[in-house]
C-alpha cells in the first residue's frame, strides 16, 4: 500500500496516539496508564498505533539523548544514515509511524528529527507531507534561552488568545564595538539558518544513495554557497565592512569572536562560545570517535588544489576522471564538501566538513573539559558565526580557482541572436524609479511545539528582522527574430564600489553578483515589455514560510492551516531577505538583466509538481535540476581574458541599470 494516506491534524487539533505499552520508554512503562489517560484527556481525536517487529536501533541509540548532535562529526552521520535507512525502508506510512512513535522518547531528538524529515522528504508515500519548521521544534537553535522562560511564565498563567508574544531585542549577541556586529542581523536571521539546514536536509552529503545521488548536487552544493558568500560580502559592503578574508592559515589566530547566546534545551547547558585570539589545533576527542590533524587538512587541500591545476582527479578504482567544463566542477563540489560520491574519499578526505569540525571545537578539542562543540558543529547554526564565511570564502576560493582555469564564454554562448534588451528598470511603489526600499519588520515564530507547557496552545516569539518593500522588473525587449522566442530573463545584482570607495573592475564584480531571479518569458516579434514581481522570484520561498505573522495574538485555525499549507516546501533563500540592506544615504548598486536562448538552457523532463519555489538554490524536487547552464551563468567563468568593467561585457542581449537601495530604520509591524 504505497500511497496510504496518513493523518495530518489541522491546525491546533490534538491529537493522541494509542500506544503500545511496550513502545513507551522502559521507565514509562509501570505507570503507561496513568501518562497515556493524562496526555489523552485533552485530545480531541486517537491515532492507533500498530505494533511492528522493531528492527536493531543499537547503533541510533548509541548516541545519549542529552547529547547534541552533529552531521559533520562521522560517527554520528553513522547512525544517523542507519535510522535514515530504517525510516526509508518501512514498508507502508503505517509501519513508518509506528517505528516513528517508537524512536521518539528513546532517540536523540535531533537525530531523531534529521533522520524522519530526510525520510519523509524521501519517500514516495510521504513527500507531500509538511515538515514543521525546525525554529518550531527547536526553537532554542535560534534564540536565547531566556525567551522560554518568559513564554512559560506567559502560556502557563495566560490563556490561550489573550497570550503576548515574547519580544526578542536585535542586540541579542554582541554590541557594535564588534565590528562585526554590524552584521549579525544577517548572520542570525532565522530564516537564513533555516534555509541552510533545509538544503543541507535536500542534500545530504552522506546516508542512502535516493537521498545523496541528485542532480549536480555537487556543482549545486558549490553555488548555494558561493551565493551565501556574494550575498553576505554585499551586505559587509552595505555596512561598512570589508568582503571576509580567506580562513587560509589554518595556525593563526582567529580574530573574530563568537558568543552564541543560544542555550541547548535537551542537553541543559549553554553552547560554547568563541573568544577573539583562539587558535585551531589537532582534535582527538576519543567519546565523539574523532581523530584528526590539521596537517590532515592541509593535505587533502593541497591534493584538491593539485587536482585543479591539473584538471584531472583520481579515483580509489586507480582510475582518472578530467574535470571539464560540463561535470568538473559537479565532481569537484562533492571532493570538497566532501560527499559520499567523492571519486576517491580516502585521497581527498573531508575537507569542508571537517573544518566546521576543527573550528566547532577549538575550545576543547581533546574533551578534557566534556565540552560540546560550538555552533559551527552544526548546519542549522553555523551561519550565525562570522567564522564561517572565512571558511567558506577559503572553500570558495578553490572553486574560483577551477573555474578560472576553464576558457571564457565564446560570444556564441552568450548571445540571443536577434533579442535586444533596450531597457531594464525597477518599480516600487512610493518610492523613486530604480531604488529600493528596505527597513526593518517584526514577525512571529510560534513557539509552543518546541517547548514543554500546560495548558498547550500557541505562544509566539516577535522578532526583529530585515525586510524590503516590494517592487517588480520592467524590462524591455525587441525581438528582430521572424517569429516568436522563448527567452530566459537570468537578473543578478552587484554593488559597485569596493571598500575603499573605487569602482570595481569586471572581474572582481562578478564574484559579487547575486542572483534575484531567473524565469521563463516568450517574446513575440517586435517590442515586448516583460514585467516580474519581486515576491516571484525564483530564489525565494515566501515570506509565511518563515513566520507566522497571521492573525498575530490570536491566530485562529484556518490562519494555522493556511501557515501549514505554505510549509510544504521549506528550501528557498527567504523572501525577507531578498534585498541587501542598502544605507540611509543610498546604496548603488548594478542591476543586470540577460536573456538567454531558452531553447540552448532548457532541460527536457517532466513538469515539476509540488514545490516550486526556490529553484535556484533547491532545484526541483525528484528532477533535474532546471537549466543546462552552469550554474552563476554568465558570471562564473571568465577565463584569462578579463575585460575592464561590466559595462565592457555587455553584448545586445545584456543590459545593466544602476540602481539604489535604501534603508530606513522604521519598524513596520
Ligand atoms: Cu552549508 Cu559549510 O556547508 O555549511
Amino acid at each position: 500500500r504505497p500511497h496510504e494516506p496518513i493523518y495530518v491534524p489541522k491546525g491546533e487539533e490534538k491529537i493522541s496516539f494509542d500506544i503500545p505499552t511496550n513502545y513507551l520508554n522502559n521507565r514509562y512503562q509501570p505507570v503507561a496508564n496513568g501518562i497515556l489517560s493524562r496526555f489523552n484527556n485533552e485530545s480531541q481525536s486517537s491515532v492507533s498505533i500498530k505494533p511492528i517487529s522493531i528492527p536493531d536501533l543499537s547503533l541510533p541509540l548509541s548516541l545519549s539523548r542529552r547529547d547534541n548532535f552533529s552531521l559533520f562529526i562521522p560517527s554520528h552521520r553513522k547512525m544517523s544514515g542507519q535510522l535514515t535507512d530504517m525510516f526509508l525502508g518501512m514498508r507502508t506510512v503505517e509501519d513508518l509511524l509506528s517505528l516513528a512513535v517508537y524512536c521518539r522518547d528513546r532517540m536523540n531528538a535531533q537525530m531523531f528529527v534529521y533522520a524522519l524529515s530526510v525520510a519523509i522528504l524521501h519517500r514516495p508515500d510521504t513527500k507531500n507531507l509538511p515538515i514543521p519548521q525546525l525554529s518550531e521544534i527547536f526553537p532554542d537553535k535560534y534564540m536565547d534561552g531566556s525567551i522560554f522562560h518568559r513564554a512559560k511564565e506567559e502560556a502557563n498563567v495566560v490563556p490561550i488568545g489573550s497570550r503576548t508574544p515574547i519580544e526578542i531585542p536585535l542586540e541579542l549577541t554582541a554590541t557594535d564595538a564588534d565590528p562585526e556586529h554590524r552584521v549579525a542581523y544577517w548572520r542570525e536571521d532565522i530564516g537564513i539558518n533555516l534555509h541552510h539546514w533545509h538544503w543541507h536536509l535536500v542534500y545530504p552529503f552522506d546516508g542512502p544513495s535516493i537521498a545523496v545521488n541528485k542532480d549536480r548536487r555537487g556543482e549545486l552544493f558549490y553555488y548555494m554557497h558561493h551565493q551565501i558568500m556574494a550575498r553576505y560580502n554585499t551586505e559587509r559592503l552595505c555596512n561598512n565592512l570589508p568582503r571576509v578574508r580567506r580562513l587560509l592559515n589554518l595556525r593563526e589566530p582567529i580574530p573574530e569572536a563568537y558568543f552564541p547566546k543560544l542555550d541547548q534545551m535537551v542537553a541543559g547547558r549553554a553552547w560554547p562560545a568563541r573568544p577573539a585570539g583562539f587558535t585551531l589545533s589537532d582534535i582527538d576527542r576519543n567519546a565523539d570517535q574523532l581523530r584528526f590533524d590539521l596537517s590532515d587538512l592541509e593535505r587533502y587541500r593541497d591534493r584538491i588544489i593539485e587536482a585543479v591545476h591539473t584538471q584531472s582527479v583520481r579515483t580509489d578504482q586507480g582510475g582518472i576522471i578530467q574535470l571539464d567544463e560540463v561535470t568538473g566542477i559537479d565532481i569537484l563540489g562533492n571532493i570538497m564538501e566532501a560527499s559520499i560520491l567523492s571519486p576517491d574519499r580516502t585521497y581527498y578526505g573531508d575537507l569542508h566538513n571537517l573544518g566546521h569540525v576543527a573550528i566547532s571545537f577549538c575550545h576543547d578539542p581533546d574533551n578534557r573539559y566534556l565540552e560540546n562543540f560550538g555552533v559551527m558543529g552544526d548546519s542549522t547554526t553555523a551561519m550565525r558565526d562570522p567564522i564561517f564565511y572565512r571558511w567558506h570564502a577559503f572553500i570558495n576560493s578553490i572553486f574560483t580557482q577551477f573555474k578560472d582555469s576553464l576558457p571564457a564564454y565564446t560570444s556564441q554562448q552568450l548571445s540571443f541572436p536577434g533579442v535586444t534588451v533596450t531597457d531594464c528598470r525597477i518599480n516600487t511603489p512610493r518610492a523613486n524609479p530604480n531604488t529600493l526600499s528596505c527597513h526593518w519588520k517584526k514577525s512571529d515564530i510560534d513557539l509552543s511545539r518546541g517547548l514543554d507547557f500546560t495548558p498547550r496552545g500557541s505562544i509566539m516569539a516577535r522578532i526583529q528582522h530585515l525586510d524590503h518593500d516590494e517592487f517588480s522588473y520592467s524590462i524591455t525587449v525587441n525581438n528582430s527574430n521572424d517569429g516568436d522566442v522563448t527567452g530566459n530573463v537570468r537578473i543578478f545584482m552587484a554593488p559597485k564600489f569596493d571598500e575603499t570607495g573605487h569602482h570595481f573592475n569586471f572581474n572582481e564584480q562578478r564574484k559579487l553578483m547575486i542572483e534575484m531571479d531567473k524565469f521563463v518569458a516568450k517574446l513575440k516579434r517586435g517590442q515586448n515589455i516583460i514585467s516580474r514581481k519581486s515576491v516571484e522570484s525564483s530564489l525565494t520561498i515566501p515570506f509565511e514560510a518563515t513566520f507566522r505573522n497571521l492573525d498575530r495574538n490570536r491566530p485562529n485555525e484556518q490562519d494555522l492551516q493556511n501557515f501549514d499549507n505554505f510549509n510544504f516546501c521549506g528550501c528557498g533563500w527567504p523572501q525577507h531577505m531578498l534585498v541587501p540592506k542598502g544605507t540611509k544615504q543610498g546604496y548603488p548598486m548594478d542591476m543586470f538583466v540577460m536573456i538567454s536562448n531558452y531553447e540552448l538552457d532548457r532541460v527536457m523532463q517532466a513538469e515539476p509538481s509540488g514545490c516550486y519555489d526556490g529553484i535556484s538554490f533547491c532545484g526541483l524536487r525528484d528532477l533535474k535540476y532546471p537549466d543546462v547552464r552552469p550554474m552563476g551563468f554568465p558570471f562564473d567563468r571568465i577565463g584569462q581574458n578579463t575585460v575592464g568593467m561590466l559595462n565592457d561585457f555587455l553584448i545586445p542581449n545584456m543590459n545593466v541599470q544602476q540602481i539604489t537601495i535604501r534603508f530606513s530604520e522604521f519598524i513596520k509591524s
